[in-house]
Formats: C-alpha cells, structure tokens, sequence
C-alpha cells in the first residue's frame, strides 16, 4: 500500500523493530499519528522482528537495502525509526539509504518545536534541541571533516571545528538556560500571588490525546485548542471553575501531555510547565478509557509524574471516551476506586465529548473541596458509594 503525496508534504517511511514485547503495532500506530501530526504523508510502514538491535545498523543489512528500495520506489523523502537510534547508527543508516533518517526522540522535539507559542515554551523546547543536538555531534564533525580544509578554520580542520560546534552549542545551551530562569522566577512569583489567594488548584494530566483539553473546555467553557493529534496543547491554561455544590472557585489547568520515552530533555526543560502539576491540590489523571493500550499509557504518566516530584499529589482518575469505549468494556460502576501504584484511588467515568458523567465530576470535586475545608481534611473524601450506568 503506498500513497502519493503533495509536493509540499514531505513522504517518510516508517520502520519499527519488533523485539517481542507487547503492543508492538500499537506503538507503530502512534509514531505514525506522530509523523502526521508533524506534517509528514506516510507512503509505507516497515516492522520486522530481531532479538537485538545490530550495532551498527540497528536493522540488519537486508532490511536496510529492502528500506531504501522501497523508497526508491514510493520517493519517500525520509526514515523513521520508532526506537532511538544511536548517532552512529543514525549515521550508518543515512550512508547507507543516501536518505535523511531520524528517530521517534526528534520526531517529538519536532513537533514540540513547531507547537510552542508561548515565550517560555519556545525556549524550552530551543533548550531540548540544543541538548539532543550535543550529543549528535560525531554525526556533524564527520559531514564536516569530509569538506576540510574549509575557510577561515583555524589549527586542524575537523578537530577545530567540532570543538567550534561544542562551544557555539555549549554557550547557546548557557543563553537559554539563564532566560528560561528569569521567565520560571516570574512564574514562581505569580505561583506565589495565586497561593496568597488560597486557590485550590486542579492540574488536568494524563497521556497525550487522553482528551484533557476537551475536559477542560466542557468544564469551564472554555475554547482551548483540542485537536486529534499529539501535543495539541503545550502551554498551560488556567481558568477559573465555579463548583455550585462548593459555592466557590478552583483554579483549573489544562497542561502539556505525557507520552511513553518522553526525551529527557524534555522533561527537563517542561519541568517549569510541569511544576504546574507537582504544586496542585489535585490531579485530575485523564485516561482515554477506548484505547487498549491505556494501562501502559497509564504508567508511563505515572513516571513522569515521579519524575517532576508529583507522586504524592492526590490523584483522581478520569476515564474519558465512554462514548467510544468497546461495549464489552463499558463499566457498570460509574465512580469506583481502582489500585494505582499500590495505592487505591478515586476513578470516575465521563465523556467529554458527550457530556456524560460530568455533573458527577463536578460534584466529586466540590467533595473534595469541602472535604479539603473541614478541620484536619483529607483532600480526597474515603470511599463514596458506588455509582450505578444505566445504560451498561
Ligand atoms: N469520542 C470521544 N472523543 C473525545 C473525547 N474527549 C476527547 N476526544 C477527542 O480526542 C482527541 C484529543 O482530544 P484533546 O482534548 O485534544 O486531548 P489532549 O489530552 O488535550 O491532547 P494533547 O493536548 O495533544 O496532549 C480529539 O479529537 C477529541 O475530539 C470523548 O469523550 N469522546
Ligand atoms: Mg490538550
């Protein structure tokens, strides 16, 4: 099956490696919905199976001249690998295929990139590519010791430049870092504001595409960008929920979304973004209930989580997409509790397409309001009755 594409689209192959481990289509999928949020056409998906990576491939030698036929013949103008790829055999495999090739960690720097609208976001994600681009540099100081002997280069060609490379890098990487400071001081400011006004702040989390920033608009009425693709939101939106039952405000915000593998320098440079989630009152875990891979989807939330120091923050789990879900799979319990890394924790069933399940929603979080209020309160109230679907 191969497909033409526009001019203007630029055509990529996909491959994946199938080292036996479970969801493997699955995860071909979701680089695929990758690619396409990035703005490439898919012509043709490669998988095949292998015990371990080649060294200096990744995919054996067969694969790889299988690969470059086949976009030969589609014109794919690009590869992409679902796992990451070590610089030497990113470089290998572009020798070998003549074709630029590149890997699921820059697929999403990509896609970050062109997403950021925020100041903050921007530098952030200028900060994870200067980072992933550091370590790429062999790949760079080969391509330019080939044209040694290039103007104005001082001592020896390829040793000089790639040391010009690290310090140009090294300084930049420098630059970013101080602005991105400056910017996190002044959101630590305002964090402050927010806490003398005693907010009680809600996080919207969960894996990329869960439905979090629908949830969030179908609550507060608001029009954030929700979109069928990865990482349609990056900056963090916050408004402010009315909860009649509570008769007062929380501070709701809609955030970044997880993905498994999340390049470290990403967390890295979200973590002011994702501080937003480690300082809330309450994590609203936003699950996509329809997709059969959520238990994964589940935990890779969950380590970021760990990662930004937000394991403790109370947690209620939002399955979303009850519209969608197999009707196999439709609970007959609307609110239950479910083990969470050893933890037993409030879950709750809505839509947010629908609008079911929301009044319960927003009565649970007036619980937890006043729960919060009452001398010596838990935040999350104990067990609460079951609530029974009528439809399942
Ligand atoms: N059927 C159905 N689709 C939903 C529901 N909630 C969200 N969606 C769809 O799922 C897709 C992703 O929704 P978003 O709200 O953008 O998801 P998100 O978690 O904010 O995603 P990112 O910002 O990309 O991390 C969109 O196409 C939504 O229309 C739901 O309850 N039912
Ligand atoms: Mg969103």
């Amino acid at each position: 099956m191969s497909a033409t594409s526009s001019p203007s689209t630029p055509s990529v192959i996909l491959v994946g490696v199938d080292f036996g481990l479970p969801h493997f289509d699955r995860e071909l999928e979701e680089l695929g919905l990758l690619a396409q949020t990035a703005g490439y056409s898919v012509v043709e998906r490669v998988s095949c199976k292998r015990r371990a990576p080649d060294a200096a491939l990744f995919v054996g030698s067969g694969k790889a001249d299988e690969i470059k036929m086949l976009a030969q013949s589609t014109g794919a103008s690009e590869v992409l690998f679902d796992q990451s790829l070590s610089p030497a055999q990113q470089r290998n495999l572009e020798r070998h295929m003549g074709l630029p090739v590149n890997d699921r960690t820059l697929l999403i720097l990509e896609i970050f990139a062109q997403r950021a609208r925020s100041h903050e976001g921007k530098l952030q994600v200028e900060l994870a590519r200067l980072q992933y681009l550091s370590t790429r540099l062999v790949r760079r100081w080969s391509h330019l010791e080939r044209q040694s002997g290039g103007i104005g280069m001082r001592g020896g060609p390829g040793e000089t430049q790639i040391e010009l490379d690290r310090r140009m890098i090294g300084e930049a990487i420098k630059r970013t870092k101080e602005r991105l400071e400056k910017v996190k001081k002044q959101r630590a400011t305002q964090r402050r504001q927010r806490d003398r006004r005693e907010a009680f702040n809600i996080s919207l989390v969960g894996y990329t595409n869960a439905g979090k920033s629908s949830l969030f608009n179908a609550l507060v009425k608001a029009k954030a960008y929700a979109a069928d693709q990865l990482f349609a939101t990056l900056d963090t939106t916050t408004r402010q929920l009315y909860l009649g039952e509570a008769g007062r405000s929380v501070s709701l915000s809609d955030t970044v979304g997880f993905i498994r593998d999340l390049p470290h320098g990403l967390v890295d440079a979200f973590a002011a973004t994702l501080q937003e989630a480690a300082d809330a009152d309450l994590l609203l875990h936003v699950v996509d209930a329809s997709n059969p891979t959520h238990p994964e989807q589940m935990a890779s939330v969950q380590a970021v989580l760990a990662e930004i120091g937000a394991q403790h923050v109370p947690q209620l789990l939002v399955f979303n997409k009850l519209d969608v879900m197999e009707p196999a799979t439709v609970p007959h319990v609307l609110r239950d509790q479910m083990e969470l890394d050893g933890q037993s924790t409030p879950r709750i069933y809505v839509s947010a397409q629908t609008g079911e399940g929301l009044p319960a929603l927003r009565a649970f979080l007036a619980e937890c309001l006043l729960a919060q209020a009452a001398p010596g309160g838990e935040i999350l109230p104990g067990l609460y009755p079951a609530l029974e679907n009528p439809l399942a």
